[in-house]
């Protein structure tokens, strides 16, 4: 391509060459990497012929085969049409933010006459319905709308969690390059973020110095909010958190984590445990306590009591809720938490609501219509929603395929996000009993480990102990008795050396010392006590001298949280280049013969792709050679046949 670029610059042809030429043509290596990201594209598209989509989890393909629309909006007083492109975007609670800083954003937050909803769909809608895969492209494509239709929300929630570790694993793209483009669009809505902790986006906890160094970033990228939490309520390991995220400059919204049903008797998280934490969260300090109902087991009177008894104790505290509708009463338990005096409640955008996901924005205000004010203008949230509503059939291949709530959730108490990814592992072994024994043997995982708030990493915990003991036929007895001589998943492991913090009434004995044995130690204090701080310096400089100097600050971290997975990442970078700027249905569904593809590489640079033909398998290499047409030139690539 550099021989290619060079032999058609008219400068080079004319002979009006000099020594600088190169350095003084740069148009010529725009040119070079532009072919080269083309024929890396290419590369890609023909793999996805010749093998299929190798993303994880995706059953059959899109339903979606055209591209979404993006809906019209229209000004709710006047009706008219607005047009997004030309009009300026108005002011949100992002401004007051900027300008103000986080107290009296806070303050101003807890002064507004009504209760503020939190859109979640970027965020954990997803991870909760579609196996976390909706991709950046789609979130970029409604963005400039959504800043006007939600211009009044608190917060969208569109990163952490789940979504940095899919983003690179499984969709190869740069969870850091979402979020600046993402904020880029959108600058009057405060972002928000889900933060785990001493754990980062991670499974366990890191050295300290890398969640400072994380959440600079994050707030540096775009991130405003971070809703801080700790799987198991470990005032220490919050504390972590918090530390960082106020260091950085950001909103500090600490959390304490609702496991299971309160109001059921003989429960070891009750009112009076949670009434503790929210005690201690407030002696660290934060701008916003959140209350994270991460199972939807906080039914309408436990909304009701715990937040009128913290209002009691804490008028001036700013509260924010969360819940998913897994068991189908979401809706009137943030209409109840809105009514016994919350400052904010989490919401989805209809076609993204519901079951594991959050409940619906528009049954929300319909709630509360007439007796609370939001903010939000239920035709805009409709009107965003028509998008939604496309993206449901567009991912449809990662749909676990929920028929309806689950009430059982009261017991069973399994977080949102895992259920649906329980389901569907279950599923896939094509047996249905397997998910009713998946679900009673995880409730007895969650009594073996000592009854432990259920939530990343520790719900991970007891997933996996209870996919262990069903794969392996062992009942509760059987592990008692043989821990010793089991060899238990490494996430069992990480957590009874204390990785992850110390549960509330400590570490079920003696089966925590017959799982250790001398494989592991028993932590006695926080991890990060201990963890060696990362040497940022040399990390930095073995990632310049890996993968050239266009490494930043943010990948560095990226490569702190999960090193694995960044080096795969940067891996697959280098095979297929930028693949976050394919349109989705043609990233899961391979091309057909004579379709012609359209792709916006960059603003300005559209590529036509046509796929022509493809070749015979090669007995010798076990190849094939894919035939396109690049933006009107024949181009063939040959890839490894692995079916
Ligand atoms: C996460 O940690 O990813 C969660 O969504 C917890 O609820
Ligand atoms: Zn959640």
């Amino acid at each position: 391509p550099f021989l290619l670029a060079l032999l058609t610059n008219e400068t080079f042809i004319n002979g009006n060459c000099w020594t600088t030429f190169i350095d003084d043509t740069p148009s010529l290596f725009q040119m070079i990497s532009s072919q080269n990201r083309a024929t890396k594209l290419l590369y890609y598209l023909a793999d996805l012929v010749v093998n299929g989509s190798s993303i994880k989890g995706q059953v059959g393909v899109p339903k979606l085969d055209e591209e979404a629309e993006i809906p019209a909006i229209h000004d709710p007083q006047t009706g008219l049409l607005i047009d997004v492109e030309n009009t300026p975007i108005p002011r949100g609670w992002r401004q007051v933010l900027l300008e103000e800083g986080p107290e009296i954003f806070a303050k101003k937050v807890h002064q507004f006459n009504g209760t503020l909803l939190t859109d979640t769909t970027w965020r954990d809608a997803h991870q909760s319905l579609l196996a976390t895969r909706v991709r950046t492209i789609d979130l970029l494509n409604i963005a400039p709308t959504t800043a006007f239709a939600l211009n009044g929300a608190f917060s969208l929630e569109c990163w952490g969690g789940a979504t940095f570790d899919v983003c690179m694993r499984f969709l190869h793209e740069d969870p850091w390059a979402r979020l600046r483009k993402l904020r880029a669009l959108v600058p009057n809505i405060p972002f928000q973020m889900l933060l785990r902790g001493a754990n980062g986006v991670a499974y366990s906890s890191l050295p300290d110095n890398a969640i400072d160094q994380f959440v600079l970033q994050a707030k540096e990228n775009g991130v405003d909010i971070f809703r801080v939490f700790d799987a198991l309520n470990d005032l220490d390991q919050l504390k972590v958190g918090i530390d960082a995220v106020k260091k950085a400059g950001g909103v500090v919204e600490a959390t304490v984590c609702y496991s299971g049903d309160m109001l059921l008797p003989g429960k070891k998280y009750n009112l009076e445990y949670y009434l503790n934490v929210v005690d201690e969260i407030v002696t660290l300090g934060t701008h916003f306590l959140g209350i994270k109902d991460m199972a939807g087991t906080l039914k309408p009177k436990a909304a009701t009591i715990l937040i009128t008894k913290i209002r009691e104790k804490y008028p001036d505290l700013p509260i924010h809720v969360h819940t998913h509708d897994s068991a189908g009463t979401g809706v009137a338990s943030m209409v109840a938490a809105a009514k016994a005096g919350a400052d904010v409640v989490d919401a989805a955008s209809n076609s993204m609501s519901g079951m594991t996901s959050q409940p619906s924005i528009s049954a929300i205000l319909a709630s509360l219509e007439g007796d609370i004010e939001t903010g939000l203008s239920d035709s805009l949230v409709r009107e965003v929603d028509n998008y939604w509503a496309q993206m449901r059939l567009l991912y449809s291949c990662f749909e676990a395929d929920l028929k309806g709530p689950d009430p059982e959730v009261y017991q069973h108490e399994i977080p949102g996000g895992q259920l649906t990814n329980l389901l569907f592992q279950a599923q896939q072994l094509g047996l249905g009993s397997k998910w009713v024994q998946t679900k009673e043997t995880y409730k007895i995982a969650n009594q073996l480990l000592g009854d432990v708030v259920k939530v990343t990493p520790t719900s991970k915990v007891v997933g996996d102990l209870a996919q262990f003991m069903v794969s392996n036929n062992l009942s509760e007895e059987d592990v008692n008795k043989l821990a010793g001589e089991l060899d238990f998943p490494d996430s069992v492991l990480d957590f009874m050396e204390g990785l992850m913090g110390t549960p509330y009434g400590g570490f079920p004995e003696p089966l925590r010392s017959h799982i250790l044995g001398n494989k592991r130690q028993k932590l006695s204090s926080r991890p990060g006590l201990i963890l060696p701080p990362i040497d940022f310096e040399s990390i930095r400089e073995e990632l310049i001298s890996r993968y050239g100097n266009t490494i930043k600050e943010s990948d560095v971290a990226s490569y702190v949280m999960y090193p694995k997975v960044f080096e795969a990442y940067k891996k697959q970078v280098e095979k297929y280049g930028v693949l976050s700027v394919l349109p989705t249905r043609y990233f899961l569904k391979p091309c057909k013969i004579g379709q012609e593809l359209t792709v916006d590489i960059e603003k300005g640079k559209t590529l036509i792709i046509k796929l022509l033909a493809i070749g015979e398998i090669s007995q010798q290499t076990g190849t094939r050679e894919v035939f396109f047409e690049l933006n009107g030139e024949m181009r063939s690539v040959t890839v490894d046949d692995k079916t």
